[in-house]
């Protein structure tokens, strides 16, 4: 039977620097502008000391559960560094990176992991989204919000993040489809870090790529190494512009790697030893750019115990703040949910009184 192609298909992956700090030219123009590498890296630097303070705050009583981005700063501080501010992000659980990049406070972090709604409540990026716990279930929202923008001849794009297991579910394939047809002003960026929990990319999808998943629905779909944040920065740059300027929605996948616990409820000792995971501790994405700019000359000891001594003191005095805030009352928890509470909230919340 004669037959022929009719469709064929690649996956790009773009890094500019190895795992070593070395650069892989050409590079962008602002891979030179050392100012902006410093501002790049101390946020990630700051990212890093707030994980580490947000799960000892967990471990001792005084935070609920918290999902470390460790290893995988570059790809929340890359995408909110690329991002205007009249543009809105869709974060998960993890995305503390973007977040804060955003302009999200570190108290105002802390008060949503400590169960306080007002975390949610940010004083900065008014109409970014607030943190999305249900997996995928923000990626229809974000198509929403860009079908919104879309209507409205808004030069505003929505940049979406999530993991490598949220690509396994109805409401991104959904998402992607409508973002296709509709052509949305839309970034969708998975973080992959590996695992999905306890499941590792290996048995998540039989894909290749998780990029290649976009070329079904008519968009593109590329690959970065999430644990570069020039690249990062790059890649959803110039699908931030495309995507501004009429071009479409784009997919990317940034590969990184979880190099912590899924979250502080995970001991993820249970199903994966040391051996799998010390070895991307020589790709993680701060001793990287760290190694760029010290080759660059755009580094020196004394920026870097600077880096560490500031992001120290300002997630301390966060930590202070936090602690000092007065807890709200229970009942609270049922303030901002619906207009008229249903008649089951509303007998439950009556039994808290003022408690
Ligand atoms: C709809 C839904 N199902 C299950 C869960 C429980 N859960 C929380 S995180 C997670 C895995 C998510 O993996 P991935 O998308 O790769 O993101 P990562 O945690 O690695 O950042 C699961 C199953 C949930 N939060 N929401
Ligand atoms: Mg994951």
């Amino acid at each position: 039977m004669p037959t022929e192609p009719v469709a064929r298909f690649q996956i790009e992956l773009t890094r500019f620097v190895a795992a070593d700090g070395a650069a892989l030219p050409p590079l962008p123009d602002f891979a030179t502008d050392e100012k902006l590498l410093a501002t790049l890296y101390r946020a990630m630097v700051f990212v890093r000391a707030f994980d580490a303070k947000a799960v000892a705050l967990q471990r001792t009583g005084r935070l609920g559960t918290y999902a470390s981005s460790l290893g995988q700063e570059a790809v929340g501080t890359g995408a909110a560094s690329a991002m205007r501010p009249e543009d809105v992000l869709l974060p998960s659980f993890r995305d503390q990176a973007a977040m804060l990049g955003r302009g999200v406070t570190p108290l105002e972090m802390l008060l949503y992991w400590g169960g306080d709604e007002r975390g949610s409540d940010f004083a900065g990026p008014r109409q970014d989204f607030p943190i999305s716990v249900p997996v995928a279930s923000h990626i229809p929202h974000a198509a929403g919000v860009a079908l919104a923008f879309k209507l409205r001849h808004e030069k505003r794009v929505a940049l979406c993040i999530f993991g490598d297991g949220a690509t396994s579910k109805g409401d991104f394939y959904e998402a992607l489809n409508m973002a296709g047809v509709w052509q949305l002003p839309l970034v969708m960026l998975i973080n992959n870090n590996q695992w999905a929990i306890s499941v590792p990319r290996s048995t998540q999808s039989a894909a290749q790529t998780l990029a290649q998943k976009a070329i079904a629905a008519g968009i593109p779909g590329e690959q970065v190494d999430g644990n570069d944040v020039i690249a990062v920065r790059d890649r959803v740059g110039k699908a931030l512009d495309k995507a501004r300027t009429g071009g479409g929605p784009t997919l990317i996948e940034a590969l990184t790697y979880r190099l912590g616990d899924h979250t502080t409820s995970d001991d993820a000792r249970r199903y994966r030893d040391d051996a799998t995971v010390s070895p991307h501790w020589h790709e993680e994405p701060i001793a990287r750019l760290r190694q760029f700019m010290l080759a660059q000359g755009a580094w020196s000891r004394e920026r870097e115990e600077a880096a560490l001594a500031d992001a120290a003191t300002a997630v301390d005095s966060a930590m202070e703040e936090y602690l000092a805030t007065p807890k709200r009352p229970a009942a609270s928890m049922f303030d901002h949910l619906f207009a008229t509470l249903p008649p089951g909230q509303a007998s439950q919340r009556t039994e808290l009184g003022d408690a």
